[in-house]
């Protein structure tokens, strides 16, 4: 810039010009943020490197979650199996017995339960997927530079990784980490010494949680600012790609439920140690009287559930978004409904705060406020229904590239129908009163949420693989990664809602002992098989990801999937600011695919004389 040029003029001039103040221009020559191989590579305010960090966290967590959920399903299905070959890794949590049987010890096996919930649903399916995501898309499919603050988004991945420190460093005290379960419910949570995980544990798991919600909201702020604010000249919001729809309002109901939630988390770590009685009332320890009274357990479960339904939205939202993006690419047609779309996941977003007791059918509450929670919950059944004939109808017709991406859509579609359907019957809290707590919720959310949401995260690494590292993943290993998973999460999960039906309760170390339970022995067994199957098909993934990295085919055009949306107009080294020169401004929206007999026309592209907008 030079001196005789007064930076108003300049800041008006870009304005006129582009249409925004771009600020990066300023530094143009030279990145002053990425000066050393710290600044690039560890603390980067780069949204793209921030979201390769996400990501990697993401998958370190989800291969310890996995291979905990592979040692209790070895529990369930083989409980009188020799599990001493563990001992190296477990330690003092797998005991020999004087036949030289190694068990898993029955606290350790509700550690697991406890920390494979934990794990899987914030740090892998909130923070690996809408970290991820988020970061990598909302800058580059908007035209904007970064997000408006890289600094407070470096902040949300480092509060990210200080909670999972925290949560790691947990896994290895002597006591065990904490054990009372995902959703923590006193007062197993809330006394210490209800439990030997209920100590330590559970402090360490609250903290690490409260230092989550911090990370959680960072980021949000930073997303919704960017949305609303940075938006490339012409990237109306009824331009914008449905990614971007979707990580906006996952953000605010991100925004609007985690912070209800760490402040239920404070009220928790008072009763733990400052002697209140926020959740505890009448509790007999050994048949003494707990002199804490006035307090109410059912007070926790409404603040976890104001946050754990919306909680679920924001882990699925960004799955549905990256869904009807990758859905619409590869079947080279514009998206069915876009705009029922956006007023879908507006509507889900709405209702989701004012369903949440739909969890608590069984705690006592009054049976007319049920009513009211069972309408809403059954109405959410509406814009989902309408999601998904929208991405049936997208592919109806289409020119369809039955690529991994692709695949990975479809069984995500697939998950989301057969795990919304068992969600109806759990809504209705006549029927619920049979299947709570039993292996058929068990079932319904690991479908709908756990399974489909993983699916929409890996639809897009193996999407936008190529814009994070330059190089594609192997198809054929992905392929067989996509076939593997389907069939192995439906073996696992499909015969769970049987158990259910036949009252089956979550959360048992063992059910031989059971009469009633002693005919499901096989089916366990059946469960455990097909979860290891599922679980080498994971690890497969992850050697396909490191392997491709450096070893995959390189990306060697700039769109190499003719791709509308502006995150294929950046080179393929994309730098920081993402491009070199200007912004490129917006003219249409992210779907003119098949228009005009052109396969797609990129939204920087200018209408052509006498073209129409399409209608949408
Ligand atoms: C039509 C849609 C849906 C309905 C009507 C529905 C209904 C329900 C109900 C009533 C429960 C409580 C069951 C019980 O504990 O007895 C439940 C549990 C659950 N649902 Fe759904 N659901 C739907 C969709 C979803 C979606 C889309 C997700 C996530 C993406 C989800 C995630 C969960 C989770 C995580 C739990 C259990 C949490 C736990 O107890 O550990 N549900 N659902
Ligand atoms: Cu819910």
């Amino acid at each position: 810039m030079s001196a005789n040029h007064s930076p108003l003029v300049e800041k008006d001039k870009l304005i006129q010009e582009l249409g925004y103040d771009d600020h990066f221009h300023e530094h143009h020559h030279g990145d002053k943020y990425q000066t050393n191989f710290l600044t690039t590579y560890i603390f980067s305010q780069d949204h793209k490197m921030i979201a390769r960090q996400f990501l990697m966290t993401g998958i370190f967590w989800a291969v310890i979650g996995a291979a905990m959920s592979i040692i209790f399903r070895l529990q369930l299905g083989y409980p009188d199996a020799d599990l001493s070959w563990l001992k190296p890794v477990l330690g003092k949590w797998i005991t020999i017995n004087d036949a030289g049987i190694g068990r898993l010890e029955p606290e350790f096996y509700y550690a697991l339960v406890t920390m494979h919930g934990t794990i899987i649903v914030f740090f892998v399916l909130t923070a690996g997927l809408s970290g991820t995501f988020s970061n990598l898309l909302i800058p580059l499919q908007i035209g904007a530079r970064d997000m408006a603050s890289p600094f407070l988004n470096m902040l949300s991945y480092w509060f990210f990784f200080l909670s999972s420190v925290v949560m790691f460093y947990s896994l290895f005290l002597s006591t065990g980490p904490f054990s009372g379960g995902w959703t923590a419910y006193p007062p197993l949570s809330a006394l210490p010494q209800a439990s030997i995980g209920s100590g330590a544990g559970m402090t360490l798991w609250t903290v690490s949680l409260v230092l989550f919600v911090v990370s959680v909201l960072l980021g949000g702020m930073n997303y919704i600012t960017t949305i609303l604010n940075l938006r490339t000249k012409g990237m109306s919001m009824w331009r914008m790609p449905l990614t971007v729809w979707a990580f906006l309002v996952t953000a605010i109901l991100g925004l609007l439920s985690f912070p209800v939630l760490a402040s239920g988390f404070f009220l928790m770590l008072f009763d733990r140690s400052l002697g209140t009685s926020f959740y505890l009332s009448d509790i007999f320890i050994n048949g003494q009287a707990l002199d804490r009274i006035g307090g109410s357990p059912i007070l926790y479960q409404h603040i976890f559930w104001f946050l754990g339904h919306p909680e679920v939205y924001i882990i699925i939202l960004p799955a549905m978004g990256i869904v009807s993006e990758v859905l619409s690419v590869h079947a080279r047609k514009p998206i069915f409904g876009y705009r029922a779309m956006v007023y879908s996941i507006l509507a889900i977003a709405f209702l989701s705060f004012i369903v949440w007791a739909h969890h608590m059918f069984m705690s006592g509450v009054n049976p007319f406020i049920s009513n009211f929670f069972v309408v809403f919950t059954l109405i959410i059944a509406v814009p989902s229904a309408v999601k998904v004939f929208n991405w049936i109808s997208t592919l109806y017709g289409g020119n369809i590239r039955l690529n991994t991406p692709m695949l990975f859509c479809i069984g995500f579609v697939s998950m989301f129908i057969s795990g919304g359907l068992t969600g109806i019957f759990l809504g209705n809290s006549a029927i619920d009163i049979q299947q709570h707590d039993t292996y058929f919720v068990v079932a319904h959310f690991h479908i709908v949420m756990g399974v489909a949401a993983f699916f929409g995260m890996f639809a897009g690494v193996y999407n936008w693989f190529p814009k994070m590292f330059g190089r594609f993943m192997n198809e054929t290993l992905g392929k067989i990664h996509f076939w593997v998973t389907m069939i192995g999460a439906y073996a696992v999960f499909g015969p769970m809602h049987y158990l259910g039906m036949a009252g089956v309760p979550r959360r048992y170390y063992r059910f031989d002992n059971f009469d009633a339970f002693k005919d499901f022995t096989d089916m366990n067994k059946f469960i455990t098989i097909a979860a290891i199957i599922t679980f080498f098909a994971q690890l497969l993934f992850v050697v396909n990801f490191f392997w491709s990295m450096y070893k995959g085919r390189k990306m060697t055009e700039q769109n190499p999937y003719g791709s509308n949306s502006l995150e294929w107009t950046t080179p393929i080294e994309t730098g920081h600011g993402n491009w070199p020169e200007k912004i490129p401004t917006v003219q249409r929206w992210a779907y003119d695919y098949g228009k005009d007999n052109k396969e797609f026309i990129q939204q920087h592209v200018p209408l052509a004389e006498g073209e129409e907008h399409s209608s949408h």
